[in-house]
């Protein structure tokens, strides 16, 4: 009988392109120095080659050694093979080696679709009965107005799940829509070809784009109709129990209008905008009303430039009491770029370029949910031949800073011992930290597309086969892919749906330093940052899926698929 797979090799559970970087990692002690690339039978040896000298891994100190096997062009399906070790999970070779993967990513949003039904059709598998309408909203007291007192009702129907649990949050469907967006408008022939079986495939517009505006029509719900203004959240009071979407019937209220909230709902209305504006004919008028929005929504915040969405303070004045995500951040300055940014970019008018200091300092912070400067630095990047004169002088500083940021990023991921550009430091690994390798890969992703190094591709690769096993948790963090991927996400249908396996095509959070003291799940056993993940529902710290965290997982996926192929 063969040997079960060895947990102390590391790779990309998935696969590599033949012509591109190939490496796995060994963990633990070993006195061998060889190993053997071998077709899944064992029976044939395809490659063979030298381990790379023991090496203690960054964090846990344990020791390593790394097979690079990059110079093996034969496709096919593969082990690795070490002896002393035994063989790795079975991975491929081949074109498009990321097809399904990457497909699968944006997939994982139409499973997350509030108000409809997922028929068997689309969902295989995983079909489910339609869950949250949603309506019927009330004003919760924080939110009311004149027009719309508290307990008044309004119809916002529509969007994602935010994540394992049933909440629309806007700051969250910011950066997400944003980045799905943006993958698009900067691969827009890839996507046009891709198929994911979803009800509205076959309508002349990508499948990607009839995705996102499934979130988009929630969004417009979502502004206030007198002020321009935009609710933070739409949510329960407290969390839903482990019940299925069509279970879970507790009232849902929107919340207080927010600066960051009205600012990112601003910046995806002035992009899609855009990107709907190029099939008028599939959406007659959708790109005004998206424009209209966004104008609005900027207006507001222009005169409501500090108004935070403080869970705590609002708790203290109004009843009923909210417990669900916060999303609360504080400083807006970079909502501020971003929607700016886009504005101008929709609009060719130079007045958004100027309304703000889209250059307040040099940092280039990584993307998240509460920073989003860089999504408006790619977006003017993306369009460096059509910007105003006012713009275009900025460009040489702009494309240089992204480049330097990239290369910053990669300062080093060669001689770590996993090779990847994720894990520079120990702040890679906090709540979410799939998102920090994918917001990476993008990054890198831009410095490609401005220089066309392809050593930034490369660098870029190197973070989704982290994502894809070659992590110092030995897990493919995508559920569905990889023999050893996520069975147990925190995620409430694939935790009461009774099937064994979990709805694919879903980023889990991954390791998170703090990850045991925050959900307390009695099953970790790691004593490092990289390591501090379970893959365990009791786990939302560490084995939670988000659509923030899915969505750089599509932009990369998809766009490494996009340019690499080969
Ligand atoms: O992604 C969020 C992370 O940055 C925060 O540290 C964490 C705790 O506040 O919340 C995360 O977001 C969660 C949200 O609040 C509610 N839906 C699930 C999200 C993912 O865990």
């Amino acid at each position: 009988m063969a040997q079960a797979p060895s947990e102390e090799i590391r790779l990309n559970q998935v696969g590599f392109y033949p012509a591109a970087p190939k490496v796995a990692v060994v963990v633990g002690e070993l006195k061998e120095t060889v190993f053997h690339v071998k077709t899944a039978d064992g029976k044939k040896t395809v490659f063979s080659g030298k381990l790379a000298p023991m090496k203690p891994a960054e964090f846990s100190k344990k020791p390593t050694r790394v097979a690079d096997f990059s110079s093996l062009r034969q496709t096919g399906t593969f082990v690795l093979e070490i002896p002393g070790k035994g063989t790795s999970y079975t991975f491929e070779v081949k074109p498009k080696v990321h097809e399904a993967v990457a497909a699968a990513s944006i997939k994982g949003f139409y499973y997350q679709r509030t108000f409809s039904e997922l028929p068997q059709q689309y969902a295989g598998q995983w079909p489910r009965p339609a869950g949250h309408p949603d309506t019927q909203v009330l004003i919760h007291p924080s939110a009311a107005s004149p027009q719309r007192p508290a307990g008044s009702v309004i119809s916002s129907p529509r969007g994602w799940y935010d994540a394992g649990d049933y909440n629309k949050y806007i700051v969250n469907s910011g950066i997400t829509m944003g980045t799905l967006l943006s993958g698009y408008e900067d691969f827009p022939e890839y996507f046009q070809k891709q198929s994911l079986n979803i009800p509205e495939s076959g309508n002349q517009v990508p499948d990607l784009l009839d995705e996102v505006l499934w979130n988009l029509r929630w969004m417009l719900t979502m502004q206030d109709p007198q002020d321009g203004g935009v609710y933070h959240k739409l949510t329960n009071p407290a969390f839903d129990g482990i019940i299925m979407p069509h279970q879970a019937q507790n009232p849902r209220y929107v919340v207080q209008k927010g600066t960051a909230a009205s600012l990112d709902f601003a910046a995806v209305m002035a992009q899609a905008s855009r990107v709907y504006g190029k099939f008028p004919k599939a959406f007659p008028g959708l790109a005004d009303s998206c424009l209209t929005a966004a104008t609005k929504a900027f207006a507001w915040a222009q005169q409501n430039p500090k108004v935070e969405y403080n869970q705590e303070a609002i708790n203290k004045e109004f009843q009923p009491q909210i417990s669900t995500g916060a999303y609360g951040d504080k400083d807006f300055q970079d909502e501020f770029i971003w929607a700016a940014a886009e504005l101008y970019l929709t609009t060719k008018q130079d007045r958004y370029y100027t309304a703000v200091n889209l250059f307040p300092d040099d940092k280039m912070p990584l993307p998240s949910w509460g920073q989003v400067r860089l999504l408006g630095y790619y977006s003017l990047a993306r369009f460096s031949k059509e910007l105003t004169p006012v713009a275009k002088k900025d460009l040489p500083l702009l494309q240089k800073r992204l480049v330097a940021f990239a290369d910053e990023l990669m300062a080093g991921a060669h001689d770590r011992a996993y090779r990847t550009v994720m894990g520079k430091t120990e702040r890679d690994y906090n709540w979410g930290s799939s998102s920090n390798a994918a917001n990476q890969g993008i990054a890198l992703l831009q410095a490609f597309r401005i220089t066309s190094d392809r050593k930034y591709l490369h660098a870029a690769l190197s973070n989704l086969d982290y994502l894809l096993g070659r992590n110092a948790t030995g897990f493919s963090f995508v559920t569905g892919y990889g023999q050893k991927s996520t069975r147990h996400p925190h995620h409430r249908p694939s935790m009461a749906d009774g099937i064994a396996e979990p709805v694919p095509g879903l980023l889990a959070g991954g390791p998170n330093g703090q990850a045991n003291r925050q959900d307390k799940c009695p099953t970790y056993t790691a004593t490092s940052p990289d390591e501090m993940y379970t893959d365990d529902d009791c786990s939302y710290a560490s084995n939670e899926i988000a659509i923030n965290w899915n969505a750089p997982l599509v932009y990369l996926a998809n766009g490494l698929e996009a340019l690499l192929q080969k």
